[in-house]
C-alpha cells in the first residue's frame, strides 16, 4: 500500500523547485508547467518563500492599505451567475436601487471618514438608463471632488455601451471607448479588477454563461489603459476551474500588462515578441518581455503622464455560501496561500499582489504578506458582494487594525493612494507625499 506523502515537506525536499528557484533568484519570466509544479508541489513553504522573495525585491518591508469605502449602485442583474450571491431580479426582496442623494451621502461620509477612494460596483441594471452612470459620477465629484473613483467592471462597461445604444458587433473597442471616455470626463478615475472570473470557456459556460468572455473583459482593459485609466485584476477561483485554467488566466493577464507597460515606453521593456509562448490556447496577444527595472513605479503626476496599466491582481476564493454553487467547498487556507504566492511569481510584472482581507480575513491576509502579497486593501465599510462566516454588509475595519496585522507580520504599514502614490495624513487631512 502507498504511503501518503507528507502534507509540508521539509523546504528543498521537491528537486523540481531548484530550477524555478533558479530562475526566479535570476529574474527569469517562468512558464506554465512551472506554474504547474508550483501547485502541485508538496513543499507548499517552498513556494511561498519564492514568493516572498519576489514581493521583497519589489517592495522591500512595505505593505499597503487604504482608506477607502465600497458602494453598490444596485444588486439588480440581469444574469444569474452560479457562484454569485448578490445579484437580485427587479421585484425580489432585498433588490435595491439607490438614488443620488443615496449616493451623494456616501460620497459626502467618504471623505468625512478620510477616505481617499469610492470603490463602486453594481449588476447589470436592465432598466437603469445610460444618463444615471455619468450623473453618479458628477455627484460624487461634486460632493467630494478629492475622491477617487475607482468604479464599474469590465461587465457593466460593455453592459452600458448596449444600453447607450454605442454597442457594434463589428467593432467592440468602439463602444467602449465611447463609454469609458464620457465616465472618465463626469469623474471616473479608474477600474476596479472585478467580473475576470476565470479566462476559460468551459469554466464560463458552466458557471458564468451570459456574462462576457475573456476577450471583452480584456478590451475593456485595454481601451481603458490606452485612456489612461489604470485598472485591476482579479481571478475568482477554488470552484469548477482547474489548477490550468488559473495558470491559463495568469498567463493571459501577463501578456496584456506587456502590452500595456510596452505601449506606456517603461525602461526595461525589450519589446520583442517571442513566438515560442504564443502556443497557449486562447491566447492571441503578442509577448514582450520585461527586464525586472520594468514595473512602474508612481509618482504625484502620474495620472497626467503615464498611467494605463495593471496595478493590481486580486486572487478572490470562492465562498459557496448563498449562491447556486453552494454544494461546493470553496478553497483551503492552504490553497489560498498558494494561489497568492503563485500570482506573484507567475505576474512578475503586475506590480501589486493584493489579499483582501474581506474574502481572505484579516489573519490571513497577514499572512498572505509573507507569500507574496503586498497589499490588504482597506478600511473598506459596507461589502454586499460576499459575507464570510455570517457577517453583514457592514464590514468594516479601522486603520489601526490595519496597520497592527501588518505591523504584526513584520512590515511597515504605508497608506496609499488608489494608484499606489503614499499619503500623508493629518487625521481626516491628507496630501500625497512628496
Ligand atoms: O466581480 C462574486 C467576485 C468580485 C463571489 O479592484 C465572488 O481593487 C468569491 O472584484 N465568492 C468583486 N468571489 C470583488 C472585486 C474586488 C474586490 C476588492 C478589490 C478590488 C479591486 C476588486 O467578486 C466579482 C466576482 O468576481 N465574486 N461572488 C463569491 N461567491
Amino acid at each position: 500500500m502507498a504511503t501518503a506523502e507528507p502534507l509540508n515537506a521539509p523546504a528543498g525536499i521537491d528537486p523540481r523547485l531548484d530550477a524555478i528557484r533558479a530562475k526566479v533568484e535570476a529574474g527569469e519570466r517562468l512558464t506554465l508547467e512551472d506554474g504547474e509544479v508550483l501547485y502541485e508541489t508538496n513543499d507548499v513553504w517552498g513556494v511561498l518563500a519564492m514568493a516572498d522573495l519576489v514581493r521583497r525585491r519589489m517592495h522591500g518591508d512595505t505593505a499597503y492599505y487604504n482608506i477607502n469605502r465600497h458602494m453598490n449602485y444596485s444588486n439588480v442583474c440581469a444574469l444569474s451567475c452560479k457562484f454569485c450571491e448578490f445579484y437580485r431580479k427587479k421585484d425580489q426582496p432585498g433588490a435595491y436601487t439607490r438614488d443620488m442623494d443615496y449616493i451623494r451621502d456616501q460620497a459626502i461620509g467618504a471623505i468625512e471618514s478620510g477616505a481617499t477612494e469610492m470603490h463602486i460596483v453594481g449588476g447589470l441594471h436592465p432598466y437603469l438608463p445610460w444618463d444615471y452612470y455619468p450623473e453618479m459620477m458628477r455627484t460624487i465629484k461634486e460632493a467630494a471632488p478629492g475622491l477617487h473613483i475607482k468604479a464599474l467592471t469590465a461587465v457593466e462597461i460593455v453592459h452600458l455601451a448596449k444600453i447607450a445604444k454605442k454597442y457594434k458587433r463589428s467593432d467592440r473597442q468602439a463602444g467602449i471607448r465611447w463609454v469609458l471616455s464620457e465616465l472618465k470626463a463626469a469623474g471616473l478615475d479608474s477600474l476596479p479588477g472585478g467580473g475576470a472570473e476565470v479566462f476559460d470557456d468551459r469554466v464560463h459556460d458552466k458557471a458564468y454563461k451570459g456574462k462576457i468572455r475573456s476577450d471583452e473583459w480584456l478590451d475593456v482593459h485595454l481601451v481603458a489603459h490606452e485612456l489612461g485609466l489604470n485598472t485591476n485584476a482579479t481571478i475568482l477561483y477554488g470552484h469548477i476551474d482547474q489548477r490550468r485554467e488559473r495558470l491559463v488566466h495568469m498567463e493571459i493577464l501577463r501578456r496584456a500588462q506587456d502590452q500595456a507597460l510596452a505601449r506606456l515606453g517603461y525602461d526595461g521593456v525589450d519589446g520583442f515578441v517571442e513566438p515560442g509562448l504564443a502556443a497557449t490556447e486562447g491566447v492571441t496577444a503578442p509577448v514582450i518581455t520585461l527586464t525586472r527595472d520594468g514595473v512602474p513605479q508612481p509618482t504625484p503626476d502620474m495620472a497626467e503622464k503615464e498611467a494605463g496599466y495593471f496595478q493590481t491582481i486580486i486572487p478572490l476564493p470562492f465562498f459557496p455560501d448563498g449562491s447556486e454553487m453552494e454544494h461546493l467547498y470553496g478553497p483551503t487556507g492552504l490553497e489560498n496561500l498558494r494561489t497568492i504566492a503563485i500570482a506573484r511569481l507567475m505576474l512578475d510584472n503586475f506590480p501589486h499582489v493584493k489579499a483582501f482581507w474581506i474574502m481572505q480575513t484579516l489573519s490571513m491576509a497577514e499572512v498572505m504578506l509573507e507569500a507574496g502579497a503586498d497589499d490588504i486593501d482597506g478600511t473598506v465599510v459596507w461589502y454586499d458582494i460576499t459575507k464570510v462566516g455570517g457577517s453583514t454588509t457592514h464590514q468594516e475595519t479601522t486603520v489601526l487594525d490595519l496597520q497592527r496585522s501588518i505591523r504584526e507580520a513584520g512590515f511597515t504599514p504605508v497608506e496609499r493612494d488608489t494608484l499606489y502614490r503614499r499619503v500623508e495624513r493629518d487625521g481626516k487631512a491628507w496630501r500625497l507625499a512628496e
